[in-house]
């Protein structure tokens, strides 16, 4: 409640019979929670229904529910109950979410018994943050020569599918064997290096969360993004039939000049595969994507799909630079001339170690660079 403000009025933890088995309110003293019980019951009553049916399906996991006086958000806590939050008609559900889904993880906890279960709720990246961590990338990004200019990449796909496993692997080299979901965003830096071709791409990751309860949260959390790895599970079809609606959701949003991959994880699981590699590969031609198949926990192919986003994202600007270059020739010889606005502008599609290219407008670097990173790339992929 402290986390969240006064748009949260009160929470209550319902069993699956819709009884009420506690309740929390902002300020007891104005409201009769006995009253506020039974007017809750009578208005959640279709809800608690379908909670109850879901249970017994064992399907339900969170939803919301609107009515004119209140918002309220249910989410699963354990097998047996529902913890309901209830808020104030404008609150932003969106925000609120993740706490709501943290705190009844440890509700959950508490009525299994374990204990001791900490009550502090980690720091939560809430829509102020994200407006300032947005405002901060976009500093970095039209400020291609600081040495912290980077690119945002994110990771998207189903629940379970293995994006964190693929970016802690890549930025920490660890494997996690145990499943914990990631709540709204999880964001980790790493620069990828090459040095023969003397440069480097910094990368923002942005590592989504695939549970359909922070759908309303992904298209925010994509925009702009420069690249970005949509990972299914090759022993989960559903994930796979999914990876459209991914692309969709990515494309509406992201950079016009995207750098897409199809990452099909967990390849370490052959016995159970369902998709096979063919498959796998037929939906990124229909895509027009490149593909990947990888496994977070064997490390197999995992660098290769971060440095082959890497390759494309300075083959792109390195292209850019020599047609833009190639108009600017002048007669018998091989230097180019370009103006500052010109320069400023070819700038802002570079990273900083560009220069290298950009400072000796000589053709033949450029050329020689262009060979470099090709033969790397045939070499590599
Ligand atoms: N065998 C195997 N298991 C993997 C692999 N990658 C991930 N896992 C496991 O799959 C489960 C889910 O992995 P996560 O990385 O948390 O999945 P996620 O896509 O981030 O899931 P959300 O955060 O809920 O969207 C975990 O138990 C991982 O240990 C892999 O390559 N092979
Ligand atoms: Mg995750």
């Amino acid at each position: 409640m402290q986390e969240v403000g006064e748009h949260l009025i009160s929470i209550l933890v319902v069993g699956q019979d819709g009884l009420v088995v506690d309740i929390l309110t902002r300020d007891s003293g104005k409201i009769d929670e006995k009253k506020f019980v039974g007017a809750f019951s009578s208005l959640a009553e279709l809800v608690l229904k379908k909670i109850t049916l879901d249970f017994d399906l064992g399907t339900f996991g969170a939803g919301t529910f609107d009515t004119d006086r209140y918002r309220f958000i249910f989410c699963e806590a354990g097998v047996e109950h529902v913890m309901v939050s209830i808020l104030h008609p404008k609150a932003l559900v969106d925000e609120i979410f993740p706490y709501t889904y943290l705190t009844a993880d440890k509700v959950a906890r508490i009525i299994d018994g374990e204990l001791p279960v900490s009550p502090v709720i980690p720091k939560i990246i809430r829509e102020n943050e994200m407006e300032r961590i947005k405002r901060k990338m976009e500093y970095y990004q039209s400020k291609p020569h600081s040495p912290e200019y980077v690119y945002k990449l994110s990771i998207i796909g189903d629940r379970g599918v293995g994006k964190t496993s693929m970016a802690q692997r890549y930025v920490h080299g660890i494997f996690q064997a145990d499943y914990k979901a990631t709540i709204g965003t999880f964001i980790s830096k790493k620069e990828c290096k090459f040095d023969e071709l003397k440069t480097a791409v910094r990368f923002m990751i942005w590592d989504l969360a695939g549970q359909n309860q922070f759908q309303r949260l992904w298209p925010d959390y994509l925009t702009d993004s420069r690249a970005g790895i949509i990972v299914y599970d090759i022993s989960n079809r559903e994930s796979f039939e999914n990876v459209k609606k991914w692309y969709d959701i990515i494309t509406k949003v992201a950079y016009p000049s995207l750098i897409l991959v199809i990452a099909g994880n967990k390849i370490d699981l052959e016995d159970s595969r369902v998709i096979s590699k063919d498959e796998g590969m037929e939906l990124a031609i229909e895509l027009g994507i490149y593909y990947m198949e990888t496994s977070a926990k064997t490390n197999e192919n995992i660098d290769d799909v971060f440095e082959w986003i890497a390759l494309q994202i300075i083959n792109k600007n390195i292209e850019m630079l020599k047609d833009t270059l190639l108009d600017k020739r002048v007669e018998d010889s091989s230097k180019y001339i370009i103006s500052g606005p010109e320069l400023k502008l070819l700038n802002h599609h570079f990273t900083k170690q560009l220069d290298y290219c950009i400072g000796t407008k000589d053709t033949k670097d450029i050329i020689k660079y262009l060979d470099m990173l090709k033969t790397i790339e045939k070499n590599k992929f």
